[in-house]
């Protein structure tokens, strides 16, 4: 039997932390011959180191056969030490009369910590997901304070929009999710992402061609993925979690068990491609084998779509220009 990895989860007592830790150590994300080992951490806060405990005493309840241990701290240098996977959903929420700016620079100080923690004690092979926000600035934070880890292992997640909008696409036309291939999401996660179905196929049908409504794309689909997560905050009083959650173990487990081919959609450091500048961590449509992601290369860009490329990426550029003397 296969010996047990180390997951690293940060922000582990929080809403996004319940929905992902059983499904993790049930063997949803590396497989149900994987033994892990939780390593979790959370602000050294008492409260949170409490609320932690907690969620623990329910890990332990669920007497999972995989679990094979779980590390419970304050101490980043603790949760990421030989960490083979570390999914980063810990972050400031905005608070009331907070700026961008202020937000940008509060995660900038998380996320430069918590890069050089890796740098210093994970797996050199560690697999970094960032899921909280403002995600891929915050990656790219932290592969910045990583100098001595490879670019390429981090990683922010955009698969919660590459689902949501394979769920209104097959919605729209009627077919099951899971006979969608060649979807891609591009850019930040943020509302100004770009969801690209113009080479997507549905039963094998493409799907621009089967939904042939250009006003559709536009004035619903478009905005509807990228507003998804204010609709669910006004309807739950919540923000996403277990989708949230969904969407990490989708990204970690498509990138450590390989898509067999299958377009998916991941943020990763730019070396160029589609004329990102180097190291922005771009959404692009990957697939993955063997432990790695391979960008979807040689798409047409129509102008259109550059259009909305180069406006998700002026975003990211701003965010990354608000850190930069942080860094
Ligand atoms: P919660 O506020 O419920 O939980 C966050 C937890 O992180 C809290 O328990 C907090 O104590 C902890 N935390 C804060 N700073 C930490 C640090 N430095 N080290 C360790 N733990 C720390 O938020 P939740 O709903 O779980 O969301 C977490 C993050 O995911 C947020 O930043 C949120 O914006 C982001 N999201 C990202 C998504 C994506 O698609 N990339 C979608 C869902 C979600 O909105």
């Amino acid at each position: 039997s296969k010996s047990p990895v180390r997951v690293a989860v940060t922000g582990a007592a929080g809403q996004i932390g319940y929905a992902l830790l059983f499904r993790i150590a049930s063997g949803e994300m590396l497989g149900k011959d994987q033994p892990v080992i939780l390593q979790l951490l959370e602000i050294p806060d008492e409260k949170a180191q409490n609320a932690l405990k907690g969620v623990i005493m329910e890990l332990d309840d669920c007497a999972f056969p995989l679990l094979a241990g779980i590390v419970a701290t304050g101490d980043p240098e603790v949760a990421f030490k030989d960490a083979d996977y570390a999914l980063l959903v810990g972050a400031r929420p905005r608070g009331p009369g907070m700026e961008r700016k202020d937000l940008l620079s509060a995660n900038a100080q998380i996320f430069t910590a918590q890069g050089k923690a890796l740098n210093k004690v994970a797996s050199r092979n560690v697999k970094v997901l960032v899921v909280g926000n403002p995600a891929n600035t915050n990656a790219y934070i932290a592969m910045k304070s990583a100098p001595d880890l490879p670019a390429k292992n981090f990683t922010a997640m955009l698969r919660l929009d590459h689902n949501r909008a394979a769920s209104q696409i097959a919605a729209k036309l009627g077919k099951p999710v899971d006979s969608i291939e060649k979807l891609a999401v591009w850019g930040n996660h943020s509302p100004t992402m770009y969801a690209d179905y113009r080479f997507a196929t549905i039963g094998g049908a493409s799907v621009k061609d089967s939904i042939n409504d250009e006003a559709w794309n536009k004035d619903t689909f478009l905005p509807t993925v990228g507003k998804r997560g204010a609709a669910i905050i006004a309807a739950r009083g919540l923000s996403s979690a277990a989708s949230a959650a969904n969407a990490a173990i989708d990204h970690m487990r498509d990138w450590a068990l390989g898509t067999n081919g299958k377009w998916v959609t991941m943020g990763v450091p730019s070396k160029g491609e589609y004329g990102i500048p180097k190291d922005v961590i771009f959404g692009y449509p990957v697939t993955t084998e063997n432990g790695e992601y391979k960008i979807v290369e040689g798409l047409a860009i129509d102008a259109f779509s550059q259009e909305r490329i180069d406006f998700t990426l002026k975003e990211l550029l701003e965010e990354q220009d608000g850190v930069k003397h942080l860094l």
